[in-house]
């Protein structure tokens, strides 16, 4: 009885101290005076970020903005700055780049060589491997890969042209994803696929597994947003299969291209450069150490998971609202018909960068449809915030909600409708910098933007040269999101009519 009953006041006593300290921490930003969504408890109101859709939240949170350059939310019981205003973006972005280079996501490179990659290292790691990946993406070394993404791009024309009959509707979702996972499985791994035609292909299978949702995923990617506790738990982030595959592919790329003295001018190549020599930093003259091969590894997988979804998710979006927008597809067609033409019928480097209106419907494309809908920093240090008399703490996270931005008609009147026009240079020039974020901005910004747009471009090129899109009756019309996963996504696929020319 005795022991009934302490048990019981004990019980009692914790969760009345747990609820007591989450509600001290959730009136964080009621006692800084910043404007705030309620949180409930206790995953506060960020946590969807991972579980579900965050848009949605960031849309509630942006219509609160006022004054003050930023709104609160928070992740579980952390405050977190959601940013409004776009120079205080430009602040965090940009100026004030210094106390912002980071992303505070959770690495363990010992137990899981994978996570040791661009996206989500911080600190002196990731300022060294920026500087020695950099000279990878310069257009130099695009225009070298460039006849690589052509061949690809025609293998997978020529797939397509035997896919379909004559009035096929299909899932362009899938045959896009496709097509971005042979462009960088070749670049990036020098191994030839053609996942159009084989449908067990191994990249495009483990494609689909990095990508894909499931309720224990969502919990341990709650896990990874507490770096420290995840580091407590040693949590891996990737499975052993999938770690497995990425290095004895790289591994075995490597022994190839040494053994066999191959050069094909491609990412491995430049990785491979930089697993054998040194690095100089030209500012501080110094030697930068050489890459080991789980470095290597890691580097090659943030360049297909980062480089092939985001990529098909920009060509899918663009074909739905070509399918739309019948007049823009045919405007589209006559520009890439005409340039074919003028260039000796042949898709050439020079040819695609006259491709100006191709250009314009891809950015309008990343506008309103932007793969990646947030970006985030985290504060090195406590840091005032201009023109005001707010402190960002230090270790506090900063989310920067680019679809909100990119459909907010103070800067894109009319932010629903599809317009490439908002694109023609006088247009887009008046604009504040930091009203388009698709690729992120400042020094930590995508460095894949250059080969994100050729294989975009190409990849439409050939498309619309060859084929005619028109919605059908299973086109999701009006657009509905997926709620799960990173990347922006219609709910079931993207299914299209596909008529050939
Ligand atoms: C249309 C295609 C793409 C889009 C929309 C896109 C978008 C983004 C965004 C929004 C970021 C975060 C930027 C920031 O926080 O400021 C990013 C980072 C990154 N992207 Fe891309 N990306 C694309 C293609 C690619 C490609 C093709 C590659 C590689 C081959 C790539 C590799 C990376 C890497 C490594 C980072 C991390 C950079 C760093 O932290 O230093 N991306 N990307
Ligand atoms: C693309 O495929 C179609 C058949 O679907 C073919 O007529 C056309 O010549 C191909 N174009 C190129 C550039 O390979
Ligand atoms: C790479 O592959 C070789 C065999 O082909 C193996 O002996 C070596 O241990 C592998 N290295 C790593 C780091 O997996
Ligand atoms: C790296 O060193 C190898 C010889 O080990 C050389 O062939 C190659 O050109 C060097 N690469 C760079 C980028 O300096
Ligand atoms: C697309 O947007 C980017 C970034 O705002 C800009 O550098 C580029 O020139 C734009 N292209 C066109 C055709 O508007
Ligand atoms: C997890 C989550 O989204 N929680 C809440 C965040 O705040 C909004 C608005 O107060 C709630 O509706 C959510 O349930």
């Amino acid at each position: 009885m005795e022991i009934a009953t302490s048990a019981i006041w004990l019980v009692v006593t914790i969760l009345g101290i747990v609820y007591f300290y989450f509600k001290r921490k959730f009136s964080y930003w009621k006692d800084r005076g910043v404007a705030y969504l309620e949180p409930t408890f206790p995953l506060g109101n960020l946590s969807r970020n991972s579980i579900g859709n965050l848009r949605e939240v960031f849309g509630k949170l942006y219509n609160l903005r006022g004054e003050c350059p930023f709104v609160g939310g928070f992740f579980l019981f952390k405050p977190v700055v959601v940013a409004t205003d776009l120079d205080f973006v430009k602040d965090v972005l940009v100026k004030d780049f210094n106390n912002f280079h980071g992303r505070g996501i959770y690495v363990n490179e010992k137990d899981d060589p994978l996570s040791g990659h661009l996206f989500s290292l911080d600190g002196p790691k990731w300022r060294s491997l920026r500087m020695k990946l950099s000279p990878t993406f310069t257009s130099g070394k695009m225009k070298f890969m460039f006849p690589t993404i052509v061949d690809v791009s025609e293998q997978f024309n020529q797939s397509l042209g035997e896919m379909l009959h004559d009035n096929s509707e299909i899932d362009v979702k899938e045959i896009l994803s496709c097509f971005t996972t042979d462009v960088i499985g070749t670049c990036a791994f020098g191994v030839e696929c053609n996942s159009l035609k084989d449908p067990n292909a191994v990249f495009r299978e483990y494609g689909r597994k990095i990508f894909q949702p499931s309720k224990l995923r969502a919990l341990t990617v709650v896990l990874f947003r507490i770096p420290k506790l995840a580091a407590a738990l040693r949590l891996s982030i990737f499975s052993k299969e999938i770690t497995n595959f990425f290095l004895g592919i790289v591994n075995q790329t490597i022994e190839h291209r040494e053994k066999n003295n191959i050069k094909r001018n491609d990412f491995m190549d430049l990785l491979i450069g930089l697993k054998n020599n040194d690095t100089l930093d030209e500012e501080k003259k110094v030697k930068l150490g050489k890459l080991t091969l789980e470095q290597v590894a890691a580097q090659a997988f943030v360049f297909f998971v980062a480089g092939f979804e985001t990529s098909s998710t920009t060509m899918m979006f663009a074909l739905y609202e070509l399918a739309l927008n019948r007049d823009i597809q045919e405007k589209l067609r006559s520009e890439i018909n005409t340039v074919y033409e003028k260039h000796g019928g042949q898709l050439t480097y020079e040819a695609i960068k006259d491709m100006v209106y191709l250009d314009q419907v891809i950015n309008e494309t990343l506008r309103k449809y932007p793969p990646v809908t947030s970006l985030q920093r985290i504060a090195q240090d406590n840091y005032k915030v201009a023109n005001t008399k707010l402190v960002i703490e230090k270790g506090t996270t900063v989310m920067i909600p680019a679809y909100q931005i990119q459909h907010d008609e103070r800067y894109y009147p009319n932010p629903e409708k599809f317009d490439p026009d908002r694109f023609q240079p006088e247009v887009w020039k008046a604009r504040h910098p930091m009203t388009f974020l698709s690729f992120g901005d400042g020094p930590r910004n995508c460095i894949g933007l250059r080969f994100g747009r050729m294989q975009s471009r190409v990849g439409l090129a050939m498309l619309l040269k060859n084929y005619r899109f028109e919605p059908s009756a299973k086109t999701p019309i009006p657009m509905k999101f997926a709620q799960r996963g990173g990347i922006l996504a219609p709910v079931d696929g993207m299914h299209l009519k596909v008529i050939k020319i």
